[in-house]
């Protein structure tokens, strides 16, 4: 009988962490693909891998090549993810239909979260996570990350949502969902480019043992059915009144153009990338690095957990 080949393929690096019970941070690759221009984000992808094994933990970006799962990818995988230009968008939904035609594709934070828990991993760090698109209630646009997030014992580092996003509904979406909610050093729901969304948040913590001690908890609780937020104020914040009128003419171009569905969050992102000269995207650089470093810490802190 033919064997069927298996569907994961792990990074030595990772399977050795895996095998040993070492810390692991799972990152996702949509980020490199679609949320950052050529060649930069193949260098920001090497300089995050690398700000992880800094802080003691293995690295495991995740990605589909040509059908295959990767849980940690080595630096030919990576130039893959970051230059070819048929690297699809994957959601949890679009997993094994990529897999199963052969295809290849990066994974949101959705499938990432996902992908990772299935292997063991449970430490997760990107920059922003996806939520209630403005319009929503004419649109019904909500990111698949939120309901992606209500089912996986998960913990995620990220700078808030995205600020071209509600970022009130999505708060509110998380509450309704089960998904908890911290601020690292802030009380301060972050705003991913801003450091403030303007909207209060009920926790803060000031160390990853606080962290450490939660996750703790939520397993003697049966609550790590859910994720775990650990919002993570980027340190230099956007010109605010820059990034208003940026969001507002990019949110109607996107609207004038007609552009919907998985393409709204790459189109708004490449909107601010260039109208802001590169300012946003600095930031944005900023955000998945220091989000990297803390998760590692987490993760660090969290290994005799797992
Ligand atoms: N954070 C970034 N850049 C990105 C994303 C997050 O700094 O490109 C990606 C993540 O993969 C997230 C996705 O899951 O945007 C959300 O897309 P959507 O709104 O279509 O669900
Ligand atoms: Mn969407």
């Amino acid at each position: 009988m033919k064997k069927i080949p298996d569907i994961f393929q792990y990074s030595d690096e990772v399977s050795i962490a895996l095998n040993n019970g070492k810390p692991i941070v799972a990152l996702e690759s949509t980020i490199i693909s679609h949320g950052m221009p050529r060649p930069i984000n193949l260098e920001v992808a090497r300089e995050v891998e690398s700000i992880v094994r800094q802080r003691g933990a293995i690295p495991a970006t995740i990605a589909i090549i040509d059908g295959t799962v990767h849980i940690g990818l080595n630096d030919e995988e990576l130039s893959s993810i970051a230059n070819r230009v048929d690297i699809a968008k994957a959601s949890s939904r679009d997993l094994a239909i990529i897999c199963a035609q052969g295809k290849s594709a990066a994974t949101t934070v959705a499938a990432t979260a996902h992908l990772a828990a299935s292997a063991g991993i449970f430490t997760f760090a990107t920059g922003g996570l996806g939520g209630v698109h403005r319009g929503a209630h004419d649109s019904f646009d909500e990111s698949a990350d939120l309901t992606a997030l209500s089912h996986l014992n998960m913990t995620v580092v990220c700078a808030g949502v995205k600020s071209i996003l509600d970022v009130g509904a999505t708060l509110e979406r998380l509450e309704t969902l089960a998904i908890a909610v911290v601020g690292y050093k802030t009380l301060q729901f972050p705003g991913f480019y801003l450091t403030d969304s303007g909207f209060a948040i009920e926790y803060r913590v000031d160390s990853v043992a606080e962290v450490s001690a939660i996750r703790k908890a939520r397993k003697q609780l049966g609550t790590d059915s859910a994720a775990l937020i650990v919002a993570n104020p980027v340190q230099k914040e956007m010109e605010r009144t820059r990034h208003d009128q940026i969001l507002a003419s990019g949110l109607d171009l996107a609207t004038r153009q007609g552009i919907i569905g998985k393409a709204v969050t790459p189109f708004l992102l490449e909107y601010f990338h260039s109208t802001s000269a590169g300012e946003s995207l600095g930031i944005n650089i900023e955000i998945i690095k220091s989000n990297a470093a803390l998760a590692a810490e987490i993760a660090v802190a969290s290994a005799e957990l797992n």
